[in-house]
């Protein structure tokens, strides 16, 4: 038995010791993880607050929600700041995570149900500037596509001597082959505040990006060149939250979500927010959520 458990863990090790890393990401290639069960599924709309009763500090590892890093690290924590309610999900350094991609990795329950999301929205607090890159990435599990991706960039990727970029994973010639990369926005992510992110898929394979309520970029869905298909929305059938653990650049480094949201047109995700928010004011502080 021990012989058998140390031959896998050797296998395991050289695995990880010979697998690929991208150089910079810009991968189509959905986030995925091995760790515990396969993912569960869950009805659209979703809307998550990561509160009490359904969630306790501690692992994320709840809810149908799968994550890759250290089982005994808390991620559901009080202690965030992008937050309705009490907790909210918590992405940071793992000391038994080296960096490269993706490092701390989250995967939500995989969403079911007609017409399939067009919007995604979460609110995001990074605690300040220099130190890892986080990663909102929606994705299509059955088309093994990434369907959009947004990086907040610790540094300065575009070199303009401004750090916290954001950028947003494009494929500039469209169904042609190549032409997916990283592309700046033109703007930079606020250290220490709280915005909201919203990734809305809008048809004709075009996706609209706004941070704090303003549109920063308009782009196209991405293609996978080998299959011919991409992921314009309804396709979309999970969330995945990730970092390149690089936060040793600059101590105090972290990045908190909440009020994550997969509605199935963008119209609607503006009724659900206002639906979440009303609810949120109606619970009132200390208050068990009833469902
Ligand atoms: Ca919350
Ligand atoms: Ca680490
Ligand atoms: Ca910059
Ligand atoms: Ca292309």
């Amino acid at each position: 038995m021990f012989r058998a458990a140390h031959f896998s863990l050797g296998v395991l090790s050289l695995f990880a010791l010979t697998s690929p890393v991208p150089a910079d990401f810009a991968s189509i290639d959905p986030f995925r993880s091995s760790a515990g069960p396969g993912p569960s599924t869950i009805t659209l709309p979703f809307a998550e607050d990561f509160e009490e009763p359904r969630w306790h500090a501690g692992s994320a590892a709840q809810n149908g929600w799968q994550n890759a890093v250290s089982p005994d690290m808390p991620y559901i924590s009080g202690a965030s700041f992008a937050r309705t309610g009490s907790q909210s999900l918590r992405v940071e350094d793992d000391p038994r995570i080296g960096p490269g991609f993706p490092g701390a990795l989250y995967l939500s329950p995989l969403f079911v149900g007609a017409p399939g999301p067009r919007s995604v929205s979460a609110r995001v607090y990074i605690s300040n500037l220099g130190g890892a890159d986080y990663f909102i990435s929606p994705q299509s599990v059955a088309l093994n596509l990434a369907c959009a991706r947004v990086k907040f960039a610790g540094r300065d990727p575009n070199g303009d001597g401004t750090p916290g970029d954001i950028e947003i994973l494009n494929d500039s010639n469209g169904p042609a082959p190549g032409g997916i990369a990283f592309v700046p926005t033109s703007r930079n992510y606020a250290p220490g505040q709280e915005r909201d992110v919203r990734i809305d898929f809008v048809g004709n394979n075009q996706i609209k990006y706004y941070y704090g309520g303003e549109l920063i970029f308009t782009g196209s869905t991405l293609f996978n060149d080998a299959t011919g298909l991409t992921c314009n929305g309804p396709q979309l059938d999970q969330l995945a939250i990730a970092d390149n653990q690089a936060q040793f650049f600059t101590i105090g480094n972290y990045a908190d979500y909440d009020n994550i949201a997969v509605t199935p047109e963008p119209a609607s995700a503006t009724l659900v927010l206002l639906a979440t928010a009303a609810a949120i004011r109606n619970y009132g502080s200390g208050r068990i959520r009833q469902r």
